[in-house]
């Protein structure tokens, strides 16, 4: 990576906190950006002593269009040529049948998971263009390319994704930029607390049973995907945990 800006969304737990740590570790420069700045700079810390990297915190809730754009417009001069963007801030809310569905969570995720991508996507994007070189890393999701049940909003909100990165592919050829989908299944992270609004419990027995997925497996091929010379562009990717064979066969031990 040496020497390579990457900036990675929700960076702040989960997938995205594995991705900051992998690329640090490989010689990245990072920008950070999220909406907890207190976890933020606790990151940044902690990337600067373990691994001297040079990182730059930006707090930013990417729903907000005007703030994303402001963000890549002030960024100082040595971190405006971002060569990787990772677009992983996304979150769930809710397992309900859709007719029992809270429109408000909807919002929250068609906001932040498909709108939010966009707006990120669009400030970064024109700059690799101008260079003829970057790669924009989408964090789908196994549930974009198979629904499950009461799955709905979320699903549908991680095949936008995924039809994003495939549409995108076709408008950058040519450029030298590369898009790279990665679709994730079970990781152990936040995810399921937040979308059982806290529930402990609840989130505790989505991993139960069986080996998931950590936010640093999947950070780790997305640094392979990112590593691969110029010519290389991996597209698409598929990672689970070898219990799971689809959203609906995982074999759990108990
Ligand atoms: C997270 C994976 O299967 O819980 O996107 O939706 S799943």
């Amino acid at each position: 990576m040496n020497g390579k800006i990457a900036l990675i969304t929700g960076a702040s737990s989960g997938i995205g906190l594995g991705c900051a740590e992998v690329f640090a570790e490989a010689g990245a420069r990072l920008i950070i950006v999220a909406r907890r700045k207190e976890r933020l700079d606790a990151l940044a810390d902690k990337l600067r002593q373990n691994y001297n990297s040079d990182v730059l915190v930006r707090v930013c809730d990417i729903r907000e269009r005007n703030d994303v754009f402001a963000l890549a417009e002030t960024l100082p001069d040595e971190w405006k040529n971002i060569d990787i963007l990772i677009n992983n801030a996304g979150l769930s809310r809710g397992l309900d049948k859709l007719q029992a569905g809270s429109v408000d969570d909807w919002e929250e995720m068609i906001d932040v998971n498909i709108k939010g991508l966009l707006y990120m996507t669009r400030a970064v994007l024109p700059g690799m263009i101008e260079r003829a070189a970057g790669m924009i890393i989408n964090i789908a999701s196994v549930a974009g390319r198979m629904a499950y049940p009461s799955g709905n909003v979320y699903c549908a909100t991680k095949s936008a994704v995924r039809t994003i990165s495939e549409s995108l592919q076709l408008d950058v050829n040519g450029t030298g930029v590369r898009v790279c989908n990665i679709d994730p299944g079970l990781v152990e992270t936040e995810f399921s607390l937040v979308r059982f609004r806290g529930n402990a419990a609840r989130a505790e027995m989505t991993y139960r049973g069986f080996l998931p997925l950590s936010g640093c497996d999947v950070a780790e091929a997305a640094l392979f995907c990112a590593t691969r010379p110029p010519y290389v562009s991996i597209q698409d990717l598929l990672i689970m945990p070898t219990a799971q064979a689809s959203p609906y066969v995982i074999t759990k031990n108990n």
